[in-house]
């Protein structure tokens, strides 16, 4: 290894099962469980495993799982054959289609990156650790009885209700580009948890297509939701400048009017420039400085992955990542070592593949300083009704 070492009286523990990473969603399909071998790797090679507390995560038990989603879909979930899709069974949770294929090992692999999410939880709780980290989760679609957007269980939910048991409040903070509307949608009549994302919006044409800036609660008298939801709906090319700014700017007033006990950061990664999916321009360097923010916080926190469909760039980040959890980012060679394994992945840039740089053609940047001060202008204002 590099030498790296268990920080102080800090500790970050890693979570994680190889059993995930062989799921297959199908041949065309963007989500590559692989991606999280390819993390690992780089995790690995680094040495930076010593760092850390790592933990083989189990599978969460279905009565586990039951405190988010319902028991029907549940046992349809845990049953579901792959099969034909059956275009008029009309109760199928949105299970079957292209974005939610039914695969070989299903429940399992739900069951497998809940578990790494709930365990994470608890050791933040139990103060065993100060950063938690389960890559595999992240999964910020999923609803109580539906599938959507890749994603099957709600992980992030269910952490963030362990969190709960012992925390008055909990931040929740989304960098993916897609909008994280199952967990607004799950805490959405609570002010025990904020949620907060950004993302690319369009309303017609990027999915899931909800999250504007005006969607910061329930509407209804009295219901203690209300303001606790934060867009920040972005457009194409958005850069690391106005990127790591707008986040700094926003997750610090959310922490100052919210007091949050503790925090979840959902990394997804296809706000990368370059990514299969996504349009931002967000580089690796601006990626891990909203992590890098977070942590400068001193509050507990639970690291996930999500999103990210250019799996040598999520790889990327996610390495720097866990690099800024552990306190090494500023001392490792920044050239992949040698002895990676996958290494070639890496090599599709340039000829010394670098943990930071990667390709992704820059995407004009339809983010206009006036459309910016715009979205700083209307969370101040609707963070004035939040006093915890
Ligand atoms: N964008 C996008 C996209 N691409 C696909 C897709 C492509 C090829 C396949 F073989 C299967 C699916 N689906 C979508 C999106 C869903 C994006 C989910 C992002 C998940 C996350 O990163 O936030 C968290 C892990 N789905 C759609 O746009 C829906 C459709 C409306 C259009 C695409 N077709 C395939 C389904 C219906
Ligand atoms: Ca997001
Ligand atoms: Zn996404």
């Amino acid at each position: 290894d590099c030498g790296i070492v268990k920080p102080k009286g800090y500790n970050v523990s890693w979570h994680s099962n190889p059993e995930i990473e062989k799921h297959h969603f199908g041949h065309s399909h963007p989500m590559k469980p692989w991606r999280l071998t390819l993390a690992k790797s780089l995790i690995m090679s680094y040495g930076m495993h010593a760092a850390m507390d790592t933990y083989v995560s189990r599978p969460a038990s279905e009565e586990e799982m039951e405190d988010f989603h319902s028991k029907d879909y549940l046992e349809y979930l845990r049953t579901a054959k792959v099969a034909i899709p059956d275009d008029s069974d009309p109760k199928d949770y949105n299970l079957g289609g292209s974005d939610c294929p039914i695969f070989e090992g299903l429940f399992n692999y739900c069951a497998m990156y809940s578990g790494a999410s709930i365990d994470a939880a608890r050791k933040l709780c139990n103060n065993e650790s100060d950063i938690a980290i389960n890559w595999s989760g992240g999964l910020h679609h999923a609803k109580k009885a539906e599938a959507s957007g890749f994603c099957y269980a709600n992980d992030i939910v269910l952490a963030i209700l362990q969190l709960l048991r012992k925390h008055p409040r909990v931040l929740y903070v989304d960098i993916d580009v897609h909008h994280g509307d199952g967990v607004e949608e799950a805490f959405w009549s609570t002010d025990r948890v904020m949620t907060v994302s950004m993302h690319k919006y369009d309303a017609l044409n990027f999915f899931p297509g909800t999250g504007d800036l005006d969607r910061t609660g329930p509407d209804s008298e009295g219901n203690p939701g209300a303001h606790h939801a934060v867009n920040v709906p972005l457009n194409d090319g958005i850069d690391d400048d106005q990127y790591t700014w707008l986040f700094k700017h926003i997750v610090g007033m959310c922490v100052d009017r919210f007091r949050p006990n503790a925090i979840v950061l959902q990394c997804g990664a296809d706000s990368l420039a370059g990514d299969r999916l996504g349009r931002f321009n967000v580089q690796v360097q601006g990626h891990g400085k909203c992590v890098e923010y977070c942590k400068s916080l001193n509050i507990p926190l639970l690291l996930v992955g999500g999103g990210g469909y250019t799996p040598r760039n999520v790889a990327r980040a996610w390495a720097h990542e866990t690099s800024i959890a552990i306190g090494c980012a500023d001392t490792i060679d920044p050239i992949i070592p040698k002895h990676t394994p996958y290494r070639s992945h890496f090599r599709h840039d340039t000829l010394f593949p670098t943990l930071e740089q990667i390709l992704g053609d820059p995407r004009p940047n339809r983010n206009s300083q006036k459309k910016i001060d715009e979205i700083v202008r209307s969370i101040t204002e609707q963070l004035r009704f939040v006093n915890a």
